[in-house]
């Protein structure tokens, strides 16, 4: 404050001469608030062939405020742009690409009919002062009729990604009216949205997608989900439908072998070797199981078909997606010909982080070197084999 005291006369009157500035310059906020209102060109074409396909709309802004753009037809039909849009003070070039919103709160969009339409810049400041300029714009060379999506569906509704061949995938089919640009999207509850296929040209034909439950290469998690198909023709016409979707249990597969015991080391032809082996679920869902179940006792000529039920059909063929766990050696003519069920009970599914032990046996027969490499696995059936685990030479005894 002492300081301040120390001031001259002739600097406090300098200080009052720039407020008395800064007040006059205040005074001019009274003036022209819109100003350089213009378009780029008076006619617009919007039909993709590059040619006035969009059209810029420029203006100059004083001070803040808010802008509104819109069009008129000759009938008074009118076509909002921007609604009430703030800005700072400044210029501005909004680019029209000769579409509007017919539904706000939903992304469809379509292209303005050909005809001469006035265009209404309004800005109003923070005070409510509003000033407007019309300017006219004529549409011409626009297909106003829209992509249409049709028969747009998705089967199964829901899926459960998880690896086990049952409706671990969906297809989703649609139809399109007309040719068109597609894009196919995946939004969440929370309004989450997820690329599903990026902007593709489509044939008016039938079309589909094929979904297995990840965006991204991500395994989307378990709930509802709209899937938007959006076709856009070249005028800028965009449809959008919605396709209701779902995913239960969905996880990952994975049925680990934690050991294996092969005893004993020697047998005789005609001799029983055991096996042991333990797994673990590893994964993040159930896994299905079937026969033989843990326990049954093989030989080395016969395999997981030969148990029939009473029409003679097999009982434990290779049902997709099913886990089990098999033991192979050298010379079998197909893999992991003996093959047994995780559980006693195979109406049962193994569940994550659960882990099982499964016995059985093999009886050595038909046989001729004095040595065989014998070794597990786990097998998905329709699916694959896992690595060869727990490998044992066994000596054979004649
Ligand atoms: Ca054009
Ligand atoms: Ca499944």
């Amino acid at each position: 404050m002492r300081r301040l005291l120390q001031f001259d006369g002739r600097k406090v009157m300098a200080l009052a001469g720039i407020l008395a500035m800064m007040f006059v310059m205040g005074g001019c906020q009274s003036g022209p608030l819109l100003s350089k209102v213009s378009l780029s060109a008076p006619v617009i074409s919007p039909n993709g062939d590059g040619a006035n396909d969009s059209v810029a709309i420029d203006y100059a802004l004083s001070r803040p405020g808010r802008i509104s753009i819109k069009f008129t037809d000759a009938q008074g039909k009118e076509y909002p742009f921007h609604n009430r849009e703030p800005r700072p003070r400044g210029s501005y070039s909004a680019t029209f690409y000769g579409t509007y919103a017919p539904d706000a709160s939903r992304p469809d969009r379509r292209v303005m009919p050909n005809g001469v339409y006035t265009v209404t810049v309004m800005a109003e400041d923070e005070k409510g002062v509003r000033e407007e300029q019309r300017l006219q714009l004529t549409v011409e060379k626009t297909d106003d009729e829209p992509p249409l999506v049709t028969d747009a569906s998705m089967t199964p509704g829901t899926v459960s990604p998880n690896g086990d061949s049952i409706d671990d995938e969906a297809v989703l089919g649609y139809g399109l009216s007309k040719k068109s640009r597609v894009t196919i999207s995946i939004v969440d509850e929370k309004g989450n949205s997820n690329l599903l296929e990026a902007e593709n040209e489509k044939t008016a034909a039938l079309h589909s997608h094929l979904w297995d439950g990840t965006a991204g290469g991500r395994l989307l998690p378990d709930g509802a989900y709209d899937i938007h198909i959006q076709a856009r023709d070249a005028s800028g016409n965009l449809t959008d439908q919605v396709v209701k979707a779902a995913i239960k249990g969905g996880g990952t597969a994975r049925l680990e072998i934690t050991s294996v015991r092969f005893t004993p080391q020697s047998v005789p032809v005609g001799g029983v070797l055991n096996v042991e082996i333990k797994v673990r679920n590893s994964g993040t869902t159930s896994l299905r199981t079937i026969g033989p179940r843990p326990g049954t006792a093989y030989d080395m000529v016969s395999n997981f078909m030969q148990f029939k039920d009473a029409s003679g059909d097999s009982l434990y063929y290779e049902r997709p997606g099913v886990w089990r766990v098999g033991v192979s050696w050298d010379q079998t003519d197909r893999p992991y010909p003996v093959r047994w069920g995780l559980l006693e009970n195979s109406d049962r599914t193994l569940e994550p982080g659960e882990t099982a032990t499964i016995t059985g046996s093999v009886r050595i027969k038909d046989i001729r070197t004095r040595e065989v490499r014998f070794w597990a696995g786990v097998i998905q059936e329709g699916i694959g084999f896992g690595e060869r685990v727990g490998q044992k030479t066994i000596v054979i005894s004649y």
